[in-house]
């Protein structure tokens, strides 16, 4: 007889084994991790069987990753035509199961790479990446839209860094930022430096979150872009978050580098808001 406490649920097996709670349900699914189910048909695991997988180091999210980004970009290239809120309804089930937005977009970047490296194979045309990229930047600004928001949450900027139109990671910025109880003000693409510069000046902002992609190499652009913003945003102790894989001058000179969503998600649960 299997003690009650050696029993894991769902989430406690994920967090044991540091991958996602789907991809614990894929491998139960698959037979590759042994699962018991309750009546209520929840799934169930022995501690042993999950740490007997820890040690094997299959637990390994790449495999999933990939299927999965094959889902998305299927999803993103050819939308159902009777489901015009296709991608959306995708949107909130990767919420439902992962818990989190910040989950989400971890799993979503992985998407946007691969879209980028399709595209540098000659698998998707510039037009496909076109169609794909707006696809998702409207179903996230729908969901977004009718998250919470009210005029006593902190707010924050989004903007990208000069010459950089890519805007999706700052639109999967934003879920976090929704979701951990910021007002967003999506200043986006192509907004003159100086322009942010005197509106940090206002004290109307807490933080500033600004995307650099792999467009972005020039790192001396990138520092001045920073020295232009950076000193303003210290003296009125606004957040500065440095984000996505654009040469930032390393360390910056001012501003917090985030590498990832979980690093955001961590930042976010211990930055002061007022
Ligand atoms: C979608 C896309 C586009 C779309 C963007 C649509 C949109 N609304 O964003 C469009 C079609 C407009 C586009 C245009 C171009 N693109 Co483009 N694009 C991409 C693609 C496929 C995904 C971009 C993306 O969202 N990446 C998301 C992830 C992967 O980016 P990331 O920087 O690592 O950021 C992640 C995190 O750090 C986080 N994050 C991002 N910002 C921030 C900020 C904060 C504060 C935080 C906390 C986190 C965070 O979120 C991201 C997701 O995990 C990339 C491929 C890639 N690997 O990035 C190519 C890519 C960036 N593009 C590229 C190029 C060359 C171009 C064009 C020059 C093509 C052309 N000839 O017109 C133009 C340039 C336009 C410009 N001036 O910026 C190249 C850049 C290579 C290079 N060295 O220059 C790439 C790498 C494709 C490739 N494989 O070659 N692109």
């Amino acid at each position: 007889m299997v003690a009650m406490d050696d029993l894991l649920s769902t989430k406690e097996a994920a967090a044991l084994l540091g991958v996602g709670p789907t991809a614990v349900k894929r491998w139960a699914d698959a037979g590759e991790l042994a699962c018991l189910k309750t009546a209520g048909g929840h799934r169930r695991f022995r501690r042993g069987d999950v740490e007997a997988m820890r040690r094997s180091g299959n637990a390994s999210e790449t495999d999933d990753l990939e299927t999965e980004s094959d889902r998305w970009i299927e999803a993103l290239l050819n939308p159902r035509q009777d489901q015009v809120y296709a991608v959306e309804g995708l949107l909130l089930q990767a919420r439902a199961q992962e818990g989190a937005w910040y989950r989400v977009a971890e799993r979503l970047g992985a998407v946007l790479t691969a879209i980028g490296e399709r595209w540098q194979r000659g698998e998707l045309s510039v037009l496909d990446e076109h169609l794909a990229s707006e696809r998702l930047a409207r179903a996230v600004g729908r969901v977004v839209a009718a998250m919470p928001t009210g005029p006593t949450m902190p707010a924050a900027l989004l903007v990208t860094v000069v010459g950089d139109d890519h805007t999706l990671g700052l639109s999967l910025v934003e879920l976090c930022l929704r979701e951990a109880g910021w007002r967003v003000l999506w200043a986006g693409r192509a907004t003159p430096v100086e322009e942010i510069a005197t509106h940090v000046a206002t004290d109307a902002v807490r933080m500033v979150a600004a995307s650099a992609s792999l467009h972005s190499q020039d790192q001396q652009a990138l520092a001045h872009w920073l020295a232009m913003l950076g000193l303003i945003c210290r003296e009125h102790a606004v957040h500065l978050l440095l984000g996505g894989s654009g040469a930032w001058p390393e360390p910056p000179a001012f501003g917090t580098r985030i590498r990832n969503f979980r690093e955001l998600a961590s930042y976010l649960a211990g930055a002061k808001q007022h």
